[in-house]
């Protein structure tokens, strides 16, 4: 008998590498998703398994599409990645950040409890939590110190998982994922944002690339390999949550400066704060510089995580460093930057 895996989000970043992932292991893959006429999707193109998913209707805000599904399937696993995920966004869609992002996760487990407690549940929590950083590295016992209604949304989804497993003893774990990118991430983060803008800029179609704070410091990990750690977090005996990340944090300008290695671009640093402009030394016209409507209210300055958990217990460890994961955003948004 083939596993069954219900994915929420599956038109995200992480649903497509998961689905790849799962369907390689022999599960039957339900992918569900809020559009109710689907185009097909880019993401699972490009991975060429858009046809091998099973598609469902869900709207993360409706109980009733919750049950409806989980009536249909005899589910086994379930990946709640399916949220309002952008941090900037959320101070402009509060409500519906803690309606989705939050209430969301609650609404799938009281579906759980209610249908079928045997289902294992996976909650796709946040290095954001960590927010104004409490301690230098960031493990599993390190307290939360949200700073964006997404955080705070991500931390209720957080304590409600363990809340649910406590009392409940429903199989429901969380991983803390410190930020991973690919080149399926969405183009308004700011790693995909640089490579695709700066691409722009070498092919003559931008001017001038705006970005908002470059000096926070991020834990960037490869999003396909940290899907690996999800599943394998619904495959110990205990449930118990995780943190991971690749114990390494750089600057938004440490990653400007090596895309533009890789698309050898020679640049010049000039000014400071706001008027920090990047030159093109080609031809000396700015290529880059800064937007003070792209700052945040309250922005996280730096995250840096702490993975000795999932190492020990999961055999789990990041292998694409940042130089790497660069290069590959790099080749592939090339490869397919002209067919746009
Ligand atoms: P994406 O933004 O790429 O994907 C989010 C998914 O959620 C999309 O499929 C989106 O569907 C879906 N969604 C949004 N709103 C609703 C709704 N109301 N009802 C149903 N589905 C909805 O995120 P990622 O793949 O990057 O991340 C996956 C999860 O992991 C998210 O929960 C994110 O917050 C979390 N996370 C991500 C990290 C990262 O670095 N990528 C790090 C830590 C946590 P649609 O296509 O219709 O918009
Ligand atoms: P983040 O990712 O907020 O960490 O959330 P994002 O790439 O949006 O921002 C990272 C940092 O870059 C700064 N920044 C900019 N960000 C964007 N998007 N656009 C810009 O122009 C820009 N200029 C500077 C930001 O201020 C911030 O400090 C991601 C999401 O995937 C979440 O869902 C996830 O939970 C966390 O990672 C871990």
């Amino acid at each position: 008998m083939k596993k069954i895996a219900l994915i929420t989000g599956i038109s995200g970043q992480d649903g497509a590498y998961l689905a790849e992932l799962l369907l390689k292991k022999n599960y039957k893959v339900i992918g569900t998703d809020r559009r109710s006429a689907r185009g097909i999707n880019w993401r699972l193109r490009r991975l060429g398994i858009e046809n091998k998913i099973i598609y469902e209707d869900m709207e993360l805000g409706e109980i009733y599409e919750i049950q409806r599904v989980f009536k249909k399937h005899k589910i086994n696993e379930v990946y709640n990645l399916a949220a309002q995920s952008f941090v900037g966004t959320s101070f402009s869609s509060p409500l519906n950040t803690s309606n989705i992002t939050g209430l969301g996760a609650l609404r799938i487990l009281e579906t759980i409890r209610n249908i079928d407690p045997k289902i294992k549940f996976y909650q796709a929590s946040s290095s954001e939590m960590y927010g104004d950083i409490l301690e230098k590295k960031q493990n599993e016992k390190t307290p939360f110190n949200p700073q964006s209604p997404y955080a705070i949304s991500k931390v209720f989804g957080h304590y409600i998982t363990q809340n649910y497993r406590d009392s409940y003893k429903i199989f429901a774990v969380s991983g803390i994922l410190f930020n991973h990118e690919s080149p399926l991430r969405g183009e308004e983060f700011v790693t995909r944002k640089i490579v695709i803008g700066l691409i722009k800029v070498l092919k003559g179609d931008l001017k001038v690339l705006e970005l908002g704070n470059i000096q926070a410091k991020r834990d960037w990990g490869y999003a396909k390999e940290y899907v690996e750690a999800m599943w394998k977090m619904l495959q110990q005996k205990k449930p118990e949550d995780y943190v991971v990340a690749t114990g390494k944090t750089y600057s938004i300008k440490y990653f400007i400066d090596q895309t533009l290695k890789n698309l050898n671009i020679k640049g010049k640093w000039i000014g400071k704060g706001l008027n920090e402009r990047l030159i093109d030394l080609k031809n000396n016209s700015t290529i880059i510089k800064i937007n003070p409507k792209l700052f945040r209210p309250t922005d996280v300055n730096i995250l840096q995580g702490n993975f000795n958990k999932a190492r020990k217990k999961l055999h789990w460890r990041p292998k694409v460093g940042l130089n790497e994961l660069i290069k590959i955003m790099v080749q592939e948004e090339l490869k397919h930057y002209d067919k746009l």
